[in-house]
């Protein structure tokens, strides 16, 4: 497919034994953002077929812990964090949380307009998510037509071990998905709260990099 805006950074990025050396990014409490400038404000959409995870995520990455009584998303929400990179630049994310259920999709789909990031969740425990994997890629992209100058990631969710419920969809086929889509794919656990916030800051660093290379792009 071969889309230029992210040449040069590698799509498929293992979390347990790379870290770029250049990753610096730190938690901005709510409280401490109302004293601080935000360069930049950047929205992004997570979207993935109902009980992938999505709400689960963001609540894990705001609150810094796992709750496993979430109702499942009616409709869209949104909520917002910030967050510090390089040390220097605030960045305010305002996160939309779209529901994976078939009644909502179509719905939703104009939450995608005007999104500076696209994320799509999958459940690696439940191959049949495969299809819906194409299917939210296929509405960013007619949603959204400057998709290939934006980062579009894919994250594997529920990878903790588990014996009992093994994972579907191995690491390779979802990375050999994500190559051909130019994609930039993860794996997380909504309980691994240590490497989720870990990824989620490189996810951002890649996101920012793109989006100031497209901003200066278009000066
Ligand atoms: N084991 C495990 N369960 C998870 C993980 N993340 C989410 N869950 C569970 O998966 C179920 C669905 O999670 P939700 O966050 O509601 O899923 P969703 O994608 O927001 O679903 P919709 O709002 O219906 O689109 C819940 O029971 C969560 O506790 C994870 O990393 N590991
Ligand atoms: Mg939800």
């Amino acid at each position: 497919m071969g889309a230029p805006f992210n040449k040069g950074i590698k799509n498929v990025c293992n979390i347990s034994t790379e870290q770029p050396n250049n990753l610096s990014v730190e938690n901005i409490s709510n409280e401490q953002s109302n004293t601080l400038p935000v360069e930049n404000n950047y929205s992004f959409i997570m979207l993935g077929s109902t009980f992938a995870g999505k709400t689960t995520l963001i609540n894990s990455l705001i609150n810094n812990k796992f709750v496993d009584s979430i109702e499942s998303t009616i409709g869209c929400d949104y909520s917002t964090k910030y967050i510090k990179i390089n040390d220097k630049e605030n960045i305010k994310l305002v996160i939309w949380d779209a529901s994976g259920k078939e009644v909502s999709r179509k719905a939703n789909s104009v939450f995608i307009k005007n999104r500076n990031i696209h994320v799509i969740v999958f459940d690696v425990r439940r191959k049949e998510e495969m299809n819906d994997i194409s299917y939210f890629l296929n509405q960013i992209k007619q949603m959204d037509k400057d998709y290939k100058e934006k980062p579009i990631f894919l994250i594997g969710n529920k990878c903790e071990k588990n014996n009992n419920n093994p994972r579907q969809i191995s690491k390779e086929i979802a990375e050999d998905f994500a190559s051909k889509n130019n994609l930039f794919y993860f794996e997380v656990s909504s309980k691994r709260i240590r490497t989720l916030q870990k990824t989620f800051y490189i996810m951002m660093n890649i996101a920012n990099d793109i989006l100031k290379k497209k901003k200066k792009n278009q000066k």
